[in-house]
């Protein structure tokens, strides 16, 4: 049987656009495969993981001022802590504060949390511990050996796969308590400066892992990804990012 030139052009064409259509298809798949790899590196459990945080803030406001489970730290010692790990711990209390006076109804009751780590702050970014790393969100000098309360974020960036920078990859909740900043370097606790604790409030520093919102900011303008919940008032500078 003859085929005609026309009859063999048209299978070419045929050819080619099957193969138009395998390569749509291969293109379709590789986008579905990057954006299954490209969720699991953002975080695809954004939602529930910042909404944990935020529950976990809450407990910990909780734990402070008093809730459903007590009356929290600052009935019982008279105010607030200066770190989470006072909450764990009653060694920063004077010594007549320490153990409870059931006559007085003052002193420790604690621990008022319970899902407490010891950190090690190199796992944490440097804007927790370090001075150096960025003066303006310094925050109380988080040390080694200290506890504290992890936030919800299980961070999927490359860099946690990695032992040597698993220190990028745990986010401690800091507790800042915003300071007059009278000689204006950044930093709360130079003697000039004056502590507000009015303006307290809980810190996660958010998917990212860097603590962003400065010490002395004390409306807490500049958040970045961070979710802030101050303890006495209401949000004076603006709001956190949406979880959804
Ligand atoms: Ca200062
Ligand atoms: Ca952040």
């Amino acid at each position: 049987m003859m085929v005609s030139n026309q009859s063999l052009r048209r299978l070419g064409s045929m050819r080619l656009h099957m193969t138009r259509a395998e390569r749509a298809a291969v293109f379709v798949l590789v986008l579905a495969v990057t954006g299954v790899v490209m969720s699991f590196v953002r975080g695809d459990d954004f939602a529930a993981e910042c909404a944990a945080t935020d529950a976990s803030l809450k407990a910990i406001r909780a734990a402070i001022l008093g809730g459903e489970a007590g009356l929290g730290y600052r009935a019982d010692s008279g105010e607030i802590p200066r770190s989470i790990q006072d909450l764990f711990e009653p060694a920063s209390l004077p010594a007549p504060l320490r153990t409870f006076d059931p006559v007085t109804g003052r002193g420790w009751r604690g621990p008022y949390l319970t899902d407490g780590v010891r950190i090690n702050v190199r796992k944490a970014h440097c804007s927790f511990s370090d001075v150096s790393c960025n003066s303006q969100r310094f925050v109380n000098a988080l040390a080694t050996g200290d506890m504290v309360v992890l936030d919800g974020f299980r961070r999927h960036a490359p860099e946690c796969t990695n032992s040597d920078a698993e220190r990028y990859c745990i986010n401690p909740v800091v507790l800042q308590i915003p300071c007059d900043d009278a000689d204006r370097n950044g930093i709360c606790g130079d003697a000039s400066d004056m502590w507000l604790p009015g303006n307290a409030r809980l810190v996660s520093a958010g998917l990212n892992g860097i603590l962003e919102t400065a010490l002395t900011d004390y409306k807490a303008t500049a958040r970045g990804d961070d979710r802030v919940l101050f303890l006495f008032m209401g949000d004076p500078g603006g709001r956190n990012q949406s979880c959804e």
